[in-house]
């Protein structure tokens, strides 16, 4: 994309409104703009951002199983008075009616939508199990919205749910998720670290939080810090060895983790000293498993082997999609901007050039443009370098390239790594073979 003709609204001066890193530099790197109180409109980059972690989701879900599918936003009432959540949900939940004068409301979560479906499909035991997922907008008309989009009202979440015939085959659904949510994060450059959880309006009696460190967060976590150096993309366990998966589970069990609400004193104090890491972390996904709760009160059940009726074993797994932007941001940002980790960041570079308008500088640069596929942000825009580098400091591309007269003359460019701002004078096939993966 070329900078000059892109629509990249970046300020100059700290929004007002912004009390948290990541609210600041989303939108003063032109990522978002709010429309309402906690309801954001995306802009070019920050969808890219979005859009980016959306495919490592998908990819990662695949890998495990799930199938993909897209419900709606809106939902009938009805279907809450089954499940005996629409009493129960509150304020929380944003009701409307349409002209029909019938009673909808706009999904928090999609426990009772995702029943009926299932219910109206799925007939026999053989049909089992199945994991479906959805990336959907969800609205929750949170009391305090705040922090940008880490508490929105309106906010994107990869929302996903298991049937299974019993206990064990659902207790392995819900480790099946657990791994696939520790190779999507890694892969997304943070460490999120899972956590025993309470289970909330969800209901059940089995979740994990997975919390990415950062001095905003809004709970207070405490574990071993094993869990941050374990490499869950590098381990070979499989999703279709039912062994493997549990002994990944206990692996993961076996070391202390647990935010401030089921924290335990006797058992944090058989950590090793050194090993103790306590701290504030933001919730970036939660899985719960609750058993036949929905199945139950909705009425949907399977033949089993024997022919009679089986009521359906159920968990849901949710990742906070559009807050894992605001918490990778926290977790990786100094006070020039952002810095992306490779795989989620909106151009794998951006080209500066320092003299638009000097030919060896231009070509240089449509040179690189054209190596990078068009995928790279090109700064062509007729302005100081210091603004050039202000702008992609605060954009956070992970590679700068960066062409000014007195290199290209020589066939030399400059190329600086964000993530340490090591800087290295390079010929211009070298800067190429290094900044392309
Ligand atoms: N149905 C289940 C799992 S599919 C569910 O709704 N789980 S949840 O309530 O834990 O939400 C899933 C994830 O959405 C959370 O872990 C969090 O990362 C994200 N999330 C929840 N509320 C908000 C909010 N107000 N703003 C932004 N993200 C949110």
């Amino acid at each position: 994309m070329r900078l000059s003709r892109s629509f990249i609204p970046t300020l100059k001066e700290t929004p007002a409104e912004a009390q948290i890193a990541s609210h600041r530099l989303m939108l003063r790197a032109g990522l978002i703009r709010q429309t309402a109180s906690g309801i954001y409109a995306w802009l070019p980059v920050g969808l890219r951002v979005l859009q980016n972690i959306a495919a490592i989701v998908r990819e990662e879900q695949a890998k495990a199983g799930a199938q993909e599918v897209l419900m709606p936003t809106l939902q009938t009432a009805d279907l809450w008075r089954e499940s005996g959540r629409y009493d129960a949900y509150g304020p929380e939940m944003l009701r409307i009616r349409d002209r029909h004068e019938r009673d909808m409301l706009y999904g928090p979560t999609n426990e009772e939508q995702i029943t009926e479906i299932a219910r109206g499909a799925l007939k026999s035991y053989r049909e089992l199990p199945q994991i479906l997922y959805q990336i959907q907008w969800k609205f929750r008309d949170e009391v305090r919205p705040r922090f940008g989009v880490m508490r929105g009202r309106e906010f994107l979440m990869k929302d996903g749910y298991s049937f299974d015939l019993t206990y064990e085959d659902a207790v392995n659904s819900y480790r099946r998720m657990m791994l696939s949510y520790m190779r999507t994060f890694q892969r997304m450059g943070v460490r999120a670290i899972p956590m025993l959880a309470d289970t909330g309006p969800i209901g059940g009696d089995l979740s994990h939080e997975f919390i990415v460190l950062a001095p905003t967060g809004e709970s207070q976590v405490f574990y071993d810090s094993t869990l941050e150096e374990l490499d869950y993309l590098k381990s070979d366990y499989s999703y279709d060895k039912p062994a493997e998966l549990a002994a990944f589970h206990d692996t993961i069990n076996s070391y202390y983790a647990a935010t401030s609400e089921k924290h335990d004193e006797a058992r944090w104090a058989e950590v090793e000293p050194g090993r103790k890491r306590e701290g504030r972390g933001i919730e970036v996904g939660q899985i719960f498993y609750f058993g036949r709760k929905y199945s139950e009160s909705m009425n949907f059940s399977v033949a089993g082997a024997d022919g009679k009726k089986v009521a359906p074993e159920m968990g849901s797994y949710g990742i906070g999609v559009s807050r894992m932007v605001g918490a990778v941001i926290e977790a990786s940002h100094d006070e020039a901007g952002i810095i992306w980790p490779a795989s989620l960041a909106p151009f794998p570079a951006a080209i500066l050039n320092l003299r638009v308008g000097d030919a060896v500088c231009d070509s240089m640069c449509e040179k690189i443009y054209a190596a990078f596929g068009g995928a790279a942000l090109l700064d062509d825009r007729d302005e100081r370098a210091g603004g050039k580098f202000a702008d992609a400091d605060l954009m956070g591309h992970p590679w700068q390239i960066i062409v000014g007269p007195r290199g290209a003359a020589n066939g030399r460019v400059e190329v600086k790594r964000r993530q340490d701002g090591a800087r290295e004078e390079l010929s211009l096939e070298d800067a190429l073979q290094r900044v392309i993966k």
